[in-house]
């Protein structure tokens, strides 16, 4: 009692969902918050940090026994080292505690002691929350709309003919069942290694220990008939024991617990991908963020303890654009969010757009070019590992010149080309007290966390 009683009053706790599609950045993003708050020298934007009151950080056992620790040590080691490359892909929920001593601002400064306040942050992939949207869908609600995209969609070609040639009706063969579970997830990946942002069910993508179970075992197939034993009959219990045994369990152990979010998102990525992967970016973008109004799923609204208080919408990767772009990609961040809150209801949360890049990998650079001066960003190319300098292409200043085209289904970029280079990470000389390089981080903590350190 004592002790739950002091966490509560005296050492309150921020748990900070961090998520993104695959491959959005979120391992990144964690190993240098915390290397930033470890070492505070480069983040002036964080007000507790630059007056001085953190006083000290320091990682301790997380509250959670059975939920993976996020590997701190060996991320941070992998970006810093001396042959600094990116971390591995991460498959699963992951969690790490960082603990900040603060002394209180304004009145109660005088008063009392430095106090301390516990940072949980929690990393979840954001194809997760995109199962939200399977909750009020019946299976063949489901299999109608996922069909629809995959129509769409040249990586489908191979699942498609596999499914013409299925019947349903027909009894139950596991082989079957397996043969077109296989297929419908060789057409995610596929569709999702080329851009495309919504390849739901999310555990398909990561299937982790759940992988061959009868769970992932199953596809979206036509309408029809469904008699006891048959094909139809079996997916649809399948699909709905997904649900139940892996989509609700998500939401109701880690999702529901969380007190600030950020999301992720490789903008870039998308654009350099063509206007149909922004298109498909903008409406994973609304369903990811409609899990943050629980008013809207009965379910959701049930378990939900409390709501989320703000939520970050973030640009990753920003060090591959020069500072003068930024504002833009700000911008085509802040029309992707808007779309999305015109529909979606916060209940009171507050919402902000950012670009940034959680480790800078280039230095910039501008050059006389064709008698004007062309602003470039240099690092070195992960695939050669030869230094280069570049200019991605211009993003245009009304983000509706993407996202209208996006809209209507254009199959290319009228005028203009946006090419994206893998930089790797940069060599890093750190001094004492500075963690490593990066754009707006600190601003990024300020509005997640700013409010809970004064
Ligand atoms: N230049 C640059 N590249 C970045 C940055 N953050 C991430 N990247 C690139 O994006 C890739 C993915 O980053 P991760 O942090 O592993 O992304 P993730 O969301 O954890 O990915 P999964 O674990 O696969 O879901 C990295 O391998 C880098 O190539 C950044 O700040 N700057
Ligand atoms: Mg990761």
């Amino acid at each position: 009692m004592g002790s739950a009683l002091s966490e509560t009053f005296f050492e309150p706790v921020i748990r900070l969902g961090v998520t993104g599609l695959s491959r959005a950045g979120k391992t990144v993003f964690i190993t240098s918050l915390v290397a930033n708050l470890l070492d505070r020298g480069r983040m002036p934007g964080l007000q507790a940090a630059s007056s001085g009151r953190i006083q000290a950080a320091f990682l301790q056992p997380q509250p959670d026994d059975t939920v993976p620790r996020f590997d701190f040590e060996t991320h941070l080691a992998a970006l810093t080292g001396t042959a600094p490359h990116w971390p591995d892909s991460t498959r699963a929920v992951s969690e790490l505690r960082l603990s900040l001593r603060v002394q209180p601002k304004g009145l109660l400064s005088g008063l009392s002691g430095p106090r301390t306040v516990h940072l949980d942050i929690v990393d979840y992939p954001g194809e997760w929350l995109l199962d939200l949207a399977l909750l009020d869908q019946t299976y063949d609600e489901w299999s109608a709309d996922t069909l629809a995209r995959a129509e769409a969609r040249a990586q489908a070609k191979a699942f498609l003919a596999d499914l013409a040639a299925t019947n349903g009706n027909e009894k139950l063969a596991e082989s079957t069942a397996q043969r077109l579970a296989h297929s419908f997830t060789t057409y995610l990946n596929t569709a999702r290694e080329d851009g495309f942002s919504d390849c739901t069910p999310g555990r398909f993508l990561l299937p982790g220990e759940l992988e061959g179970s009868p769970v992932l075992t199953f596809a979206p197939l036509p309408m029809g008939d469904a008699p006891r034993g048959s094909l139809r009959r079996e997916m649809a219990r399948r699909y709905e024991a997904y649900k139940a045994q892996v989509v609700k369990p998500f939401f109701r152990n880690h999702f529901a617990r969380i007190d600030r979010q950020v999301v992720l998102v490789d903008a870039l990525g998308a654009i350099h991908s063509g206007p149909q992967a922004v298109e498909d970016l903008r409406r994973a973008m609304a369903g990811i963020l409609g899990a943050f109004r629980p008013g809207r799923n009965s379910f959701l609204s049930a378990i939900m303890g409390r709501r989320v208080e703000k939520i970050l919408f973030a640009a990753t990767k920003a060090d591959h654009l020069h500072h003068t772009q930024h504002p833009r990609l700000t911008a085509i961040m802040e029309a992707l969010l808007r779309d999305a809150r015109d529909r979606a209801d916060f209940a009171g949360a507050t919402t902000q757009a950012m670009a940034i890049a959680a480790l800078r990998a280039t230095v910039e650079e501008t050059r006389p070019h064709d008698g004007k001066d062309l602003d470039l960003v240099r690092g070195t190319l992960l695939a050669t590992g030869k230094q280069a300098a570049f200019h991605p292409g211009e993003l245009p200043e009304d983000p509706g010149h993407l996202l209208a085209p996006a809209r209507k289904g254009a199959e290319a970029w009228l005028d203009a080309d946006y090419e994206v280079m893998r930089f790797a990470p940069a060599q890093l000389i750190l001094k004492p007290g500075e963690g490593p390089p990066h754009i707006r981080l600190d601003r990024a903590a300020e509005f997640l966390l700013g409010d809970k350190l004064a």
